[in-house]
């Protein structure tokens, strides 16, 4: 009798229960919850049937409890999953523990404002990879990543000799003053698109913080990441932007001079080169004949680096990036302000005078960054112009872009920033068909993204499809389009769809990774980057804390450690912490703004919630 007892309750404990064994069974964000938002957990649970849970505080006392939800199969991980809501529990505390069929999770916090060290570090990640300047240890967070400057005395002429293609290039006569910006990522290259993106992400948080009157009451204006600049009442955030956005202004050509560029129609197989005016135009990236070593100090980079041709997609990121500047400098700085503007005007121009100057994968040592649909690029910068000048011109070039039959609003990434203009038009204050407009396209957008969180066992608002070189990324900036349509909406199932996608990268996901060095119990360690460069040498430091790995990638496997993995994993099993596993785990500049963005925004509207 007693035997039969003791079955019939362990049968009962186990109703509902198949846990896998091998990987950890309970995943959630690894660097805890926000007590007034979304709380959800995944189960990797083989069985068919709800299990039960419950979640102990601190002092062993039940708190909450319940059954799980069974989604299933999970095509993104290959995992059977459940997935356990606890949203009602709402009170702050430390050494909370999630108990599932026998499982115990690790300890997890509750806090009112979990984001604020993420955002501070993340922000730090492009102090630490300023070109052209020592890095102090003051303002390092920590003197291992104190280096010497590299790159500097910049000033380089036009890329001459044979491309990868076997085209001679002539050069050019002038030269340019290109000391400063960020290393793009790994390497330290340099390049106008995606420097266009990461500075306009820095910017756009700035100025939705503005927008709410929190910078000060945020500790935004200097308080929060020191700053070797002067920053009594300039905000870091904005101080750090302009450090690249001064780069991006280098890398304009000067009025009159002439410039050598691919003049081939789509399609064709031969370079078809020719000399034209090149004032306004932007050069399309800065960087060495071959790809430097790794690791590598930047003080020990003595390879001459060459300004590659200009791009209409770089003239169109500098007018953006710099048309934005113009109207957040306007009272602090009015002569940078005015400077910017022109600058952005001179670029569009120049774009709207080239519209089909397409960089291509023809130069050895750096990254492509070619795209060949402009029409969102040229919609971006009209509608910074337009935002900024108020130029009805500007508007009307914007309706015309987002108007082309051709025009499709897509997910942000650094070739992508059509709805970049739209975040940008539905922050302004003042009522007008296109921020109605975008404002609409946005809300659009959030719905799709909802929608696909609720296919993924896992949650969050991304189909493996777009899993590509990236994906933390791309997700993040799925993030920054829900939070502005809670914005836009004061529907909390948006900003909770933006959690999702922090809590992905910071541990809710099938590989029980945090993406962020630095946050969480198991986060990334060894990206590739030329100086945190650990990975590949003892002596080179860690990452700091605060880097977003570019995360799992099953659609562009280009690296050695990829290859390797190649049809082997499920999409969100395809990444490695690894130095070289470039298209898995590098670092990079567009990646980390909207880590960045995404924190500080989450951040600002708890905050408000609180006032
Ligand atoms: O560092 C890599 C170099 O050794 C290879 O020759 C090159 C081939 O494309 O790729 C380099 O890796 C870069 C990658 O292609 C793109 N992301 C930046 C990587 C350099 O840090
Ligand atoms: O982020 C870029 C990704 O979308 C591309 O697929 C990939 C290959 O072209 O390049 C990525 O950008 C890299 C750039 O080319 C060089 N610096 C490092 C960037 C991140 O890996």
């Amino acid at each position: 009798m007693l035997v039969t007892l003791i079955s019939l309750t362990q049968a009962l404990a186990a109703a509902g229960c198949d846990i896998p064994a091998g990987e950890t069974p309970i995943l959630f964000n690894q660097t805890g919850f926000e007590s007034g938002a979304v709380k959800l957990a995944v189960l990797r649970n083989a069985a068919t049937e709800p299990a039960r849970w419950e979640i102990r505080d601190a002092s062993g006392s039940v708190r909450l409890n319940g059954e799980t939800i069974v989604h299933g199969l999970d095509a993104s991980s290959g995992d059977f999953v459940h997935q356990i809501r606890f949203d009602a529990l709402t009170d702050q505390g430390e050494d909370y523990q999630l108990t599932v069929c026998g499982e115990e999770s690790r300890p997890f916090t509750i806090a009112d404002e979990p984001y604020g060290r993420l955002a501070e570090d993340a922000l730090r990640y492009f102090y630490l990879n300023r070109l052209g300047t020592e890095l102090q240890p003051e303002f390092t967070g920590g003197a291992m990543w104190a280096r010497a400057a590299g790159f500097i005395d910049s000033h380089p002429t036009c890329f001459f000799g044979p491309d990868q293609e076997g085209t001679e290039w002539p050069g050019c006569s002038y030269t340019l003053e290109t000391t400063g910006g960020w290393a793009d990522a790994g390497d330290y290259g340099q390049y106008v698109v995606n420097g266009g993106i990461s500075v306009w992400t820095l910017q756009h948080a700035y100025e939705r913080l503005a927008a709410r009157g929190q910078l000060a009451t945020l500790g935004w204006t200097g308080e929060r990441v020191a700053l070797p600049q002067e920053q009594e009442t300039i905000s870091e955030i904005l101080l750090e932007a302009r450090w690249h956005l001064d780069w991006m202004l280098t890398m304009q050509i000067p009025d009159g001079e002439t410039v050598w560029v691919d003049q081939r129609l789509p399609g064709a197989d031969t370079a078809d080169l020719q000399e034209i005016d090149g004032s306004g135009l932007v050069h399309h990236k800065l960087h060495e004949r071959a790809w430097l070593p790794l690791p590598l100090l930047p003080q020990d980079a003595d390879e001459e680096r060459f300004l590659i041709p200009p791009s209409t997609a770089a003239s169109l990121n500098l007018a953006a990036a710099a048309a934005q500047a113009s109207r957040l400098w306007e009272e602090l700085d009015p002569d940078y302000a005015v400077r910017t503007l022109e600058a952005a005007r001179r670029a569009y121009t120049a774009a709207q005078r080239n519209p089909d100057l397409l960089a291509r994968n023809n130069f050895d040592g750096g990254g492509a960054y070619g795209d060949t649909d402009l029409l969102d690029e040229f919609a971006w910068a009209a509608a910074e112009l337009f935002l900024t000048t108020g130029d009805t011109g500007y508007a009307d070039d914007l309706a015309a872009a987002l108007t082309n039959d051709a025009y499709q609003p897509s997910p942000i990434f650094w070739a992508n920033t059509g709805l970049l203009a739209d975040l940008s038009l539905a922050l302004s204050d003042e009522p007008s068909p296109e921020r109605a407009d975008a404002a609409d396209r946005l809300v659009a957008e959030a719905n799709r993204y909802l929608e696909e969180a609720d296919r993924e066992g896992y949650h969050f608002p991304m189909p493996a499809s777009e899993m590509n070189w990236g994906s933390n990324a791309n997700l993040l900036n799925r993030g920054l389009v829900l939070a502005s349509a809670h914005d836009l909406t004061g529907d909390e199932r948006y900003r909770n769809g933006a959690v999702h996608a922090l809590d992905y990268v910071l541990g809710r996901n099938a590989l029980d990774q945090s993406y962020v060095s630095g946050h969480g119990v198991r986060s990334m360690q060894t990206p590739h980057h030329r100086f945190w460069a650990r990975g590949a040498d003892p002596e080179f430091p860690p990452a700091p804390a605060g880097a977003l790995s570019g995360g799992a990638n099953h659609l562009n496997m280009a690296d050695p450690v990829a290859m390797e993995m190649r049809g082997t994993c499920a999409p969100q099993r395809c990444w490695a912490d690894h130095v070289d596993a470039f298209a898995l785990n590098e670092v990079a500049i567009n990646w980390n703004a909207p880590l960045f963005a995404l924190a500080a925004q989450l951040e600002s509207t708890t905050a408000q919630a609180s006032e």
